[in-house]
């Protein structure tokens, strides 16, 4: 079987990353269909060496689609995808507006692939800052059992978007050359202030809640519950988050204190972590190796250092966790996602789902 795949929001950070994962996957492509807003349409992009042209997004741009990969943005995953489940097209989401929604599973593959098993069309990637932290909590859940997380991020400015990644290159720019930063995107696109990241940190992603939450730290929450809770024997852990953006380019990084049930030793956890699917253990502090985010950036496995027992808590650790957020964040794992729906024969939408997302 061979799929015809549409990106959606194809020129962007995340978009421009689906078609290079596409590309180098195992997901058969007849034809490829890469959609953006109409500010692209005619722009010329390249799939496996052979250029393509943008076409503007529209509800009826789905008609003989097999399988669409989106990215651009909320409200266009909002508005469109439930066109693309109609005209009979599965869509693996990058956004957040249908992750919490019950008929969506939300899917790490490396955690909870089974839920892919009773999908209706429309299949959700969570956030970057959870899929990292999950891919590295789960084997330690399976093996050691896991009743409290407390994580802090660095979050890299491609997070929100390839326009928060150029600003944050001028700022930088400017301010080496002693002239004023030029804030306009961070921390909240469209918000009320905007502040410089170059040569800063912000302790704000996404807006803010009425319980002093950000909306980022809320979907690390939460979004971590719906991924574990598709082991329905497990208690679910206590989970809280502090959500900072850091002025690098791109890979998120994360301190994250976790408490088992089981009191493993540090080499144990070590051991259990380099076993486990898409992670790469890099834990030498005799020399000095620990994830980077330079060094990470680029490459599809979350990163795990500075695994360490807590000095004063039995059973409770703290450990450093590096990934691509644009790759295993995002493209990556969207497009891993697609791999296993065709290793499962599961790209077609059941009878009676499109109603479902009206
Ligand atoms: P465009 O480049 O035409 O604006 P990023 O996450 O890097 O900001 O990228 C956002 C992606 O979403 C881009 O590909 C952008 O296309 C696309 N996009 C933004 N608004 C729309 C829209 N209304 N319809 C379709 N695509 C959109
Ligand atoms: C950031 N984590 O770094 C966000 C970007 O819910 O998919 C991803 C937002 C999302 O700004």
């Amino acid at each position: 079987k061979e799929y015809t795949v549409a990106i959606l929001g194809a020129t962007g950070a995340v978009g421009t990353r689906l078609i290079s994962q596409l590309a180098v996957s195992q997901i058969p492509v007849k034809q490829i269909r890469l959609l953006a807003s109409a500010r692209s349409a005619g722009k010329q992009l390249s799939f496996k060496g052979q250029s393509v042209t943008v076409e503007e997004a529209t509800p009826d741009s789905f008609a003989g689609v097999d399988l669409v990969l989106a990215s651009a943005g909320g409200s266009v995953s909002k508005q469109l995808l439930p066109a693309a489940v109609a005209a009979g097209a599965v869509c693996i989401d990058n956004t957040s507006y249908w992750r919490m929604n019950d008929h969506v599973p939300l899917v790490v593959p490396e955690v909870n692939a089974a839920a892919l098993a009773n999908h209706h069309g429309i299949i959700a990637n969570p956030n970057c800052s959870t899929i990292q932290m999950v891919v590295a909590l789960e084997p330690i859940r399976q093996q050691f059992g896991l009743h409290q997380v407390i994580v802090s991020t660095y979050q890299a400015a491609s997070g929100a978007g390839q326009s928060a990644l150029n600003e944050l290159l001028a700022e930088a720019k400017a301010y080496v050359n002693d002239q004023p930063m030029d804030a306009q995107i961070l921390p909240v696109r469209g918000g009320d202030n905007h502040y410089p990241l170059a040569f800063n940190l912000l302790p704000q992603i996404d807006v803010f809640e009425d319980d002093g939450y950000t909306h980022e730290e809320w979907k690390m929450i939460h979004e971590t519950k719906k991924i574990m809770m598709n082991d329905k024997n497990a208690a679910l852990p206590k989970v809280t988050a502090t959500c900072v953006r850091v002025p690098v380019p791109i890979s998120h990084g994360e301190t994250v204190y976790f408490e088992t049930d089981q009191h493993p030793t540090p080499a144990e956890l070590r051991s259990v972590l380099a076993k486990a699917p898409g992670v790469v253990v890099q834990d030498d502090p005799s020399h000095q190796l620990y994830p980077q985010p330079l060094n990470a950036t680029g490459k599809r496995d979350t990163f795990i250092g500075r695994i360490r027992a807590d000095e004063e808590n039995p059973g409770a650790y703290h450990m450093w966790v590096v990934s691509d957020n644009l790759l295993k964040g995002a493209a990556w794992n969207a497009v891993q996602i697609g791999e296993e729906l065709v290793k499962r024969d599961l790209i077609y939408v059941p009878a009676g789902s499109a109603a479902l997302f009206q």
